[in-house]
């Protein structure tokens, strides 16, 4: 997939979630709006957020909240370059502006969540079909970035466009029982999100945004060096699963006790039930909810970033002999998503392997 002269290093080369981290994405919600509605989201969301985003989709996010927000990435960002990683960000993004195909109209989100709608596997940036239509042009604000890699070397797949017609919303979500998915198999959608990365295997869920045929699509294109594993999990609301299971290192997987279903990839790994989040329920939350206390960010094997104010992980996590950066992040929090989300791991050290029980 990627080329470049010998003896040089890889721009692009990332294939697990805590080996050692050397160049990373900050996403940026600087012209950032909330999502223009559409049914499927409905699963997903805190309850208020269907009102807020059905009268308010397409206009800014508040203020003075996204100031906050965007200072807490921007010393983020800070704390990673200081210690040594090189931290690049998207490109300005005027998310107010409208688009749409011939059956549908939307205004944009924000450039605030590159973990959602890119994955880098091994050499290569792979795009993903996102199914909120609002999200559609998203990845425009990290093309000069993709565009960068792939002149140094770097690969680039992108998957099939999606049209994203009522068809594929006709899902079999019940309200009632919470079973179903508000998806069909219409054609291949997924979010990155929804993928974790354990060197030459990749675990994946299906959830609201990820179809069966988006997670064929993958495993077909990333070829027969990567394993792509589906589990099963524990979520009504599933859409992402990096608030659900989240390695830290080979053998140490971070899960939330809510969700998690025990599997016989992880037989040999040490598991981590994280404690109740310390968030209180007044904290506006429009996307997620307040378990993004365990989206956390790792550095190598040892080092994981964590929120400030979350308490109960940072202790549980220093006993399980982490060594963790606290930093502050609650009002990234409420656009959607904690350090895992914000980022997107272009380059970590490490070439790969077997880690899983399979
Ligand atoms: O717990 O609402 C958060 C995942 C964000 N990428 C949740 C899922």
């Amino acid at each position: 997939m990627s080329v470049r002269p010998e003896g040089t290093a890889p721009v692009v080369n990332s294939y697990t979630e805590w080996d050692p981290l050397e160049e990373v994405v900050v996403g940026s919600l600087v012209g950032g709006v909330f999502p223009t509605w559409q049914e499927s989201m409905a699963p997903t969301l805190p309850h208020d957020s269907v009102r807020i985003f059905r009268e308010q989709g397409g206009t800014p996010l508040p203020a003075e909240h996204a100031a906050a927000a965007e200072e807490e990435l921007s010393q983020f960002a800070a704390a990673m370059e200081a210690r040594g990683i090189k931290v690049v960000r998207p490109d300005f993004a005027d998310q107010t502006k409208r688009f749409g195909t011939p059956e549908w109209e939307s205004g944009g989100n924000s450039s605030g969540m590159p973990r959602d709608l890119l994955i880098v596997v091994g050499d290569t940036i792979v795009e993903t079909p996102m199914s909120w239509r609002c999200r559609k042009h998203e990845v425009d604000a990290f093309r000069g970035l993709i565009k960068s890699y792939f002149r140094r070397g770097g690969g680039w797949l992108a998957a099939p466009q999606p049209e994203l017609t009522q068809a594929l919303f006709d899902g079999d979500f019940d309200e009632e029982t919470e079973t179903g998915y508000a998806i069909t198999e219409f054609e291949p959608v997924f979010d990155a999100a929804d993928f974790m990365r354990f060197g030459d295997d990749l675990v994946v869920q299906r959830s609201h945004v990820t179809n069966e045929f988006g997670i064929e699509w993958m495993r077909r294109a990333l070829g027969s060096r990567f394993r792509v594993h589906q589990v099963p999990v524990n979520d009504p609301h599933a859409m992402h699963i990096d608030a659900t299971m989240v390695p830290l290192a080979p053998g140490k997987l971070l899960v939330n006790p809510d969700r998690y279903v025990p599997h016989p990839l992880f037989r040999d790994w040490e598991i981590l039930e994280a404690p109740k989040p310390a968030l209180g329920p007044d904290w506006p939350m429009y996307f997620c909810s307040p378990w993004l206390s365990m989206n956390v960010l790792s550095l190598d094997e040892k080092t994981v970033v964590v929120e400030r104010q979350e308490r109960p992980l940072l202790d549980a996590l220093t006993d399980w002999g982490f060594t963790c950066v606290p930093v502050d992040f609650r009002h990234v929090y409420s656009f959607g998503g904690s350090f895992h989300c914000a980022t997107l791991d272009v380059r970590r050290r490490g070439r790969g392997g077997t880690y899983l029980s399979v």
